[in-house]
């Protein structure tokens, strides 16, 4: 380091950019190691995914006392949720709630989207600036931007043209949406159109949803906790954090412990009807292998698609709706209140794109190599730029001037999913290359977070000022993240935006991390009591 900034009261020990789940707890840790800090915030509040996606029906789909942090039991102790798996105006209370239990409001900037980040080798720190003009210079920058935050926004022939009005479930307005009497064209049905499409279906004149890709979806099953479930939870509440810290998806459950091997027709067929009643993304996993092994995924896949023949009247329908392209599970697991039912109601209509893909928009309709359809109100659920989008729209630019979509250029290189090559003192959380989106992002964030912050303190401790990786370490965990979901099933999902596949053009790589966050956590472990082997620690 040429330049000490070590009195420099302008510059700060970390930049940190988002307020979400991850950003929040980041915040407490500066708190409570005394680093100063800088908290840029795009939102007018905290809580990331849950103040954007605010659209009618959002709700997590992990149970929300597993969805929430473990690391203050005050925080736990004094907060009760209302049903097993939240709504989103209650997720959004809880963060905020957080925010003011651990005073951490008054160390965000609201409303100030960061747009450039370059770091500086001479004197070690970042300089980070926003839209408003706004220049901080740190020690380290540490980005909290959220794996599903940046948009994906279809690119249709005459889109600007159309007239009517255009909702984005990612940016849902912040005020009531009346629907009555309006024709309703939804495109996108992966979480969040599925979520939506039941609620606006009640409301509206017609409903028409334009499906590219059939996912499978199984019931949520939402229900008010009575106060004698409460009590049981918090009985078990350390033993299942416990459990979950170690568990391959962040939550204490785990598959059928008998494997489908030693069950019969009828057993096998119980096993998957009593997942399917409990509800939720657990039935991705009933069985021990379902995510590695074809034969057992079959078995739950075909059950799915005997429920959605069941549920929905009309054959056609009912045949559009069911995949073809990927084992169950492999797209990330959708969940629904009604999706399926919903198509048994005159006024809802399914377009399937893959017949009939849309050509163009005019002002009053979406137009496919078929039909016309003339809509009032066009909602876009059409999903994120995952994983690099919100990295990539601030583009750091590191050492000798190497910006990260040009280092990206191929696809996302980290090493452990927490730092880039040639980007020193610079830290992603739930990034690529972590499990994140595999597993209970609440838990992946505290993970992550927590294990950062480590670092950083030792390197203060250790009078460390530069912390970087190489590309060598970096190229040999992108392998084993490469390796680890070459065990597993996913890679025969070829559409999904694990991969990247549903932004034009991006490149295509398996993203997260799937050998499980517990495994993913020792790794961790192992590299830190390594004196963080892979990491290049410099004092000068
Ligand atoms: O986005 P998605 P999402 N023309 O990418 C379609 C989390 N989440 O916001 O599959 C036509 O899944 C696209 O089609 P295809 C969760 O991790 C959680 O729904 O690419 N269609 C797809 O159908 C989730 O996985 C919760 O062929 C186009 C849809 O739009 C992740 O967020 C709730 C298109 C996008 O689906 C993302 O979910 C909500 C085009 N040009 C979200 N472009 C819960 O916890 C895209 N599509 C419950």
């Amino acid at each position: 380091m040429d330049v000490d900034v070590s009195g420099r009261s302008d510059v700060v020990d970390i930049c940190l950019v988002g307020a979400g789940v991850a950003g929040l707890y980041a915040l407490w840790q500066c708190k409570v190691s005394g680093l100063s800090v800088t908290c840029y915030e795009a939102a007018g509040d905290v809580g990331g995914v849950w103040y954007w996606n605010r659209y009618p029906g959002a709700r997590c789909d992990i149970e929300s006392i597993d969805y929430s942090y473990s690391f203050d039991k005050g925080l736990q102790a004094e907060w009760r949720w209302s049903e097993n798996y939240a709504t989103q105006p209650e997720i959004l209370s809880y963060f905020q709630h957080a925010a003011d239990r651990l005073a951490l409001r008054d160390l965000i900037t609201f409303e100030e989207r960061v747009t450039s980040a370059a770091y500086d080798d001479a004197s070690a720190t970042w300089t980070v600036r926003t839209a408003s003009g706004k220049q901080t210079v740190a020690r380290y920058l540490v980005l909290a931007t959220g794996s599903l935050s940046s948009l994906n926004v279809p690119d249709i022939d005459g889109f600007d043209s159309f007239s009517g009005d255009v909702l984005f479930t990612a940016e849902w307005p912040h005020e009531p949406v009346d629907f009555t009497g309006k024709r309703v064209g939804l495109i996108g049905t992966g979480s969040s159109g599925v979520q939506l499409a039941p609620l606006v279906a009640e409301q509206a004149a017609s409903l028409t949803v334009f499906q590219r890709s059939a996912n499978y979806s199984v019931p949520l099953h939402v229900h008010s906790y009575t106060d004698e479930e409460w009590a049981e939870i918090l009985a078990g509440y350390e033993e299942r954090r416990a459990v979950s810290r170690v568990s391959l998806g962040g939550t204490p459950h785990g598959p059928n412990p008998v494997h489908p091997r030693d069950m019969d027709e009828a057993q096998r067929h119980a096993a998957l009807e009593q997942r399917w009643q409990r509800g939720g993304i657990l039935f991705a996993s009933t069985f021990q292998e379902q995510r590695v092994d074809l034969a057992v995924n079959d078995l739950a896949r075909e059950f799915a698609e005997e429920k959605i023949r069941a549920i929905v009247h009309d054959a056609q329908t009912a045949e559009d709706l069911i995949p073809t392209d990927h084992p169950i599970g492999t797209k990330r697991p959708i969940t629904d209140t009604g999706y399926f039912e919903m198509f048994n109601r005159d006024h809802v209509t399914l377009v399937n794109l893959r017949r009939e893909p849309i050509t163009k928009m005019t002002p009053e309709a979406v137009v496919t190599a078929e039909r016309e359809f003339e809509i009032d109100v066009l909602i876009l659920a059409t999903g994120f730029d995952a994983f690099t989008g919100a990295l990539k729209a601030i583009n750091p630019v590191g050492v000798d001037g190497v910006d990260m979509e040009e280092a990206w250029r191929d696809g996302p290189v980290t090493y452990l999913g927490v730092q880039v090559p040639a980007f020193p003192n610079m830290f992603v959380v739930n990034g690529p290359g972590s499990p994140s989106v595999l597993a209970n992002q609440a838990m992946t964030a505290e993970q992550q977070v927590e294990w950062i912050f480590d670092l950083i303190r030792h390197c203060r401790a250790q009078g460390v000022i530069r912390v970087s990786t190489s590309q060598e370490a970096a190229a040999e965990w992108g392998r084993a993240v490469q390796a680890a979901a070459d065990k597993t099933l996913y890679p025969t999902a070829k559409n999904t935006w694990y991969v990247g596949a549903n932004v034009p053009g991006k490149p295509q790589v398996f993203m997260p991390y799937a050998g499980g966050f517990g495994t993913y956590r020792q790794i961790c472990d192992e590299v830190a009591a390594a004196n963080y082997r892979g990491f290049d620690l410099r004092t000068s």
